[in-house]
This record gives structure tokens, C-alpha cells and sequence, in this order.
């Protein structure tokens, strides 16, 4: 007899989702028990970290990731770091096993009531099949609808005694289906805009993360140099879509209104690609735009595109607009201003002595060597809050897929991704860059990366606070907030703790010795570095 337990591993498998992210309960061992041998459970000591693995892994390889957490409180633990999946378009399939079905309405221990509320509004979707002959279905239907666009987390949640009943004779038409998206560029949009762009005197680019996940990056380039447009980066950047290196490569626009409109003054189209318009973070009113510029928005989520108080939007596949708009702008040259950039691709390598009063290192300077040490192709995770804007000055990133940072700065995103993009991708060098605040959110991680010899560099900036939160005091009057402090964390005690090899570094000279060490080992590494508590 085919059993739900044996047809869903099938299921998965056809799916190519064979690597199992999770943290097992009494609900989840019937489940578990029938994992195949060509399947890998990556266990994740807390559901957060959890969680971030699956995200990590599923925006690296662009594929849907499968996540098995423990009932409602499992699936509370992941509620933050599913915020970050939310925003970041994630597909996953995230499954939570559920009390025996004939049991659930009386709330025996670890029952899940009302399971398919408990997530939201941070699912596309979220079910609980009516009974055992549909949990196969379910499954197939929650991949799907996490992989279509605009991809993001699924929930299903499965009572125990499922996993044993007979399949339903159906099941095989599942294993014999795609769902597509038809993929269709929504080409007389894309024609309006190009006749804009080229009638244009001054166009900007803004590109967004969904650039990265749609591997446009190369088309993008394209079309920055056929404009002869410079490019910057969405606010609250969560990856990385176009070269840093490039001379078009403008930095990443500030996350207040102001400060945008500031930016985009002089430009009067601004086509924004990839990201929503726009994710704010401080609170600063003003002029949306600047008076008389234009903006365009080209969106693969209806409602990013809806909710956008500017602009005019189309939804569309962001890879093959991209490069239908590439082709279709007229080709204007290089602008003489490209010429006199300064020369991205040339490391600057702080002097060996430098630090920061009281003994401190500077952010910045941390960063610079990091990025003198790393391989060419490294990938960065990145989430020390208070230096973003250290990172992107100091940190060449050349290839798609080079940088993954908090999509909704839900801190304990950092570590765990790490580890998951590593998963993803073993042929690139993953180095996180993470504060000592964010790094208690997603901590365990280190466990993960120990116990399956995932060799992520680690790099805590340990400046002893919450940076992020002492400037937002001082722009919010709120100097007197209490709890600003994170001091005497020891994380190299830590990393040991945990199974990873840690160091500290108190000079630029120490750093650069541990991380040769770091990137020529095959295992995860830890270092401490003691930075200043301001970003400059
Ligand atoms: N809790 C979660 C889950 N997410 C958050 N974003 C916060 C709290 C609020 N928060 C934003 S930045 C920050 C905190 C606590 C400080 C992070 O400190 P650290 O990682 O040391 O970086 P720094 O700002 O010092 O560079």
C-alpha cells in the first residue's frame, strides 16, 4: 500500500526539494520517519534560524526550499524571520505537523488551533487539507503557489495520523503537471516606456532586489549603458542587482523621502525596476519626487504596484522586461562622467595601523580589508545595521547573487542565511558580516554550520550596541531609551561553544591574518573584531 507519507516524499522529490530544513516535535517524528535516503535533514536548533537556512537557501538557488517546524509554537518561533521571506519574495514551502486529526477541536497538547490563521499575513497561502487523501495535493498546490510570481511562503499544516492513511488514487497526476507562469512581457507597456526613456533627458535607473532574483543583472547593465543612465540601488537594499563596480553604480538611495527626492533631483524619468516604491524607513515627509520628474515602475508583485503612492507601474516578469527593455531603448553612448568615476575596481587597503580612538577599529576600514582578502566572487551576507552604509562603499560585489541583507530588517536573518546560501552554492565563498546585537537573533546558526561543515566566514562587528538604534534615538529625541546596550558578549566563547573555530582580532593586522586562515579553511570560522560604536 502507497501511504501520504511515501507519495508526498515523492512529491518533493519530482520538485527537487530534497533538502529538508527543520526542527522536529512529537507531530513531525511520522512524517520524518519516512524521509527517503536521498533526502538531507538540515536541523536548526531554533525555528528562527531555521527559517533563515531555508530562505538563505531558496533565494540563492532561486528554487522553492521545504522547511518542517513543530506546531503552532515551532511555527510562532519562525514568525519573525518569516517576515523577512515575505518581503523578500521567498519561495517556500513551510510545514508545521498538527495533532491527530480526531483530537484537534478538543486543543489536546500541541494542537494547532486555527492553524491556517497563525501565519498570516506573512503566507501567499496557508491550508490544512480536509483529510488524509488531500494532503498530497495540498503539498503540490503549496509548491506551486510559493514558485509563481510574485514567489514567496506557503503554509501547510498536517494532523500526524495523515501520514499513514492510504494515498488517494489520484496522486499520480500530480507528479505528471507543471504550473507556469506564461512569462508574457507586457510588450506595448514596455514600448510606452522605452519612448519615454528615450525622450528622457536625464533618466536614472533604480533597481530593486527582485532584479538579483531574476538573475537580470546582466541585462540590466545593458540597459544602464544603452541609457547611459546611471543606476541606483532600492532603498532598503536586501540584495544586490547590479555590479558596485560599474561606473554607472551610483550607491544605494537612502530610505527617507527626502533624501530620495534629493537623490533623483536633476532626473526627470526615473525607472524603478525590481523594488518596491519605495521602502521607506525613517519617518520624513516631504516631496515624494521632485517637482516635474517622472516615475516608471516595472513590478512582478501586484501589489507592490498597487500600493505605490507614485508612479505608473506594469506587472510583468521582471527578467524578460528587463531585457526587452534593454533591447528597445535607443542607444545614446557612454557619458564622458562614466570616464572620471573613480576607479571602482581598484582596492584601497586601509594602512595596517589604523584605528579609531580607545583602541576600537573602524567599520569602515574592517570592511575594506575584508574586501582586499575576499575572493572576487565572494557572496555577503550582510547585517550589521549601524555600517550599512560602510558596506556599500567599502565591498566590491561584481556577480548576481552576491548579497543578501534582512528584506524586512527583522534582525536574526543574518547568520542563518549565511549558512543556507552556503548550502546553496559551495563553489563561492560566503562571508556574513554581522553586528553583535543581530548576531543573538540567529546565534544557533553556528551550530548548523559546525555540525554540517558549512564553511561560512563569520565576522561579528562587536561594537558593544545597538548602532542602529543610538542613531534612531537621536533622530527621534529618544536619547533617554533604556536597553540600547548589548555589552560583555564574548563570541568567540560562543562560536566554541557551538562547535566553530573562533578568534579575535584587534588590529587590522590580526584581521587580515585570520581571515587568510578563515577563507583557506574548510570549515565555518568565527572572528571578533572590537569596532567604534559610531558608524561614520
Ligand atoms: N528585533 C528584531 C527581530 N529586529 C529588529 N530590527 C530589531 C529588534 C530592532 N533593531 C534594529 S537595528 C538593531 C535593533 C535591535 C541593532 C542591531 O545591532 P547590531 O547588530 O549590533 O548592529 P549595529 O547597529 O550596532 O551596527
Amino acid at each position: 500500500m502507497t501511504t501520504v507519507n511515501d507519495a508526498a516524499w515523492e512529491l518533493l522529490r519530482h520538485h527537487g526539494m530534497t533538502t529538508v530544513f527543520g526542527n522536529p516535535g512529537s507531530n513531525e517524528l511520522p512524517f520524518l520517519a519516512g524521509m527517503p535516503e536521498d533526502f538531507r535533514y538540515v536541523l536548526g536548533l531554533h525555528e528562527g534560524a531555521v527559517l533563515g537556512m531555508a530562505d538563505g537557501f531558496a533565494q540563492a538557488t532561486g528554487r522553492p526550499a521545504f522547511v518542517n517546524l513543530h506546531a503552532a509554537s515551532g511555527s510562532g518561533n519562525a514568525m519573525g524571520a518569516l517576515t523577512n521571506a515575505w518581503y523578500a519574495h521567498t519561495p517556500l514551502v513551510i510545514t508545521a505537523g498538527q495533532q491527530v486529526r480526531s483530537t484537534v477541536g478538543q486543543e489536546v497538547m500541541l494542537s494547532n488551533v486555527d492553524a491556517t490563521v497563525l501565519p498570516r499575513p506573512l503566507v501567499k497561502h496557508a491550508a490544512e487539507p480536509t483529510c488524509a487523501q488531500d494532503v498530497v495535493r495540498t503539498l503540490s498546490q503549496a509548491v506551486h503557489t510559493a514558485t509563481l510570481d510574485p514567489a514567496g511562503p506557503v503554509y501547510v499544516s498536517v494532523p500526524y495520523d495523515d501520514w499513514a492513511a492510504p494515498v488517494g488514487t489520484d496522486t499520480a497526476h500530480l507528479l505528471d503537471r507543471r504550473v507556469v507562469a506564461g512569462g508574457a512581457v507586457a510588450e506595448a507597456e514596455i514600448a510606452r516606456m522605452a519612448g519615454l526613456l528615450d525622450a528622457a533627458e536625464a533618466p536614472v535607473l533604480v533597481l530593486g532586489p527582485d532584479v538579483d532574483s531574476a538573475r537580470a543583472n546582466d541585462d540590466a547593465v545593458v540597459l544602464a549603458e544603452r541609457l547611459g543612465a546611471d543606476v541606483w540601488v532600492a532603498p532598503s537594499a536586501s540584495r544586490c542587482p547590479f555590479p558596485t563596480v560599474h561606473p554607472a553604480f551610483r550607491g544605494v538611495l537612502p530610505a527617507s523621502v527626502t533624501g530620495i527626492t534629493e537623490r533623483l533631483t536633476g532626473h526627470d524619468v526615473v525607472l524603478v525596476i525590481g523594488a518596491p516604491v519605495f521602502r521607506y524607513h525613517q519617518y520624513d515627509p516631504g516631496e515624494y519626487l521632485p517637482a516635474g520628474t517622472r516615475l516608471l515602475h516595472v513590478s512582478c508583485d501586484p501589489g507592490e504596484a498597487a500600493r505605490a503612492p507614485m508612479g505608473d507601474a506594469v506587472v510583468t516578469p521582471i527578467g524578460p522586461a528587463v531585457a526587452a527593455l534593454a533591447e528597445a531603448v535607443t542607444e545614446r553612448g557612454r557619458p564622458a562622467r562614466w570616464d572620471t568615476a573613480e576607479g571602482a575596481d581598484e582596492a584601497s587597503v586601509p594602512d595596517a595601523g589604523a584605528r579609531a580612538a580607545g583602541g576600537r577599529l573602524v567599520a569602515a576600514d574592517v570592511l575594506a580589508t575584508i574586501d582586499a582578502l575576499a575572493p572576487r566572487d565572494a557572496v555577503y551576507v550582510n547585517e550589521a545595521t549601524s555600517t550599512v552604509g560602510d558596506f556599500w562603499a567599502n565591498i566590491r560585489m561584481r556577480r548576481p547573487g552576491s548579497y543578501y541583507f534582512p528584506a524586512s530588517g527583522g534582525l536574526g536573518f543574518g547568520m542563518p542565511a549565511a549558512v543556507g546560501v552556503q548550502l546553496a552554492d559551495p563553489q563561492r565563498r560566503v562571508i556574513a558580516v554581522i553586528g553583535d546585537g543581530s548576531a543573538n537573533y540567529g546565534v544557533t546558526a553556528l551550530w548548523s554550520a559546525a555540525q554540517y561543515r558549512i564553511p561560512v566566514v563569520f565576522v561579528i562587528l562587536n561594537n558593544g550596541t545597538y548602532g542602529a538604534l543610538r542613531g534612531f534615538a537621536t533622530k527621534l529625541d529618544a536619547l533617554n531609551a533604556p536597553g540600547l546596550d548589548v555589552a560583555g558578549i564574548d563570541f568567540v566563547a560562543l562560536a566554541e561553544g557551538y562547535g566553530v573555530p573562533g578568534r579575535r582580532a584587534a588590529t587590522l593586522e590580526e584581521l587580515r591574518a585570520a581571515l587568510t586562515d578563515a577563507l583557506a579553511a574548510d570549515t565555518p570560522t568565527l572572528i571578533e573584531v572590537t569596532t567604534e560604536a559610531l558608524a561614520r
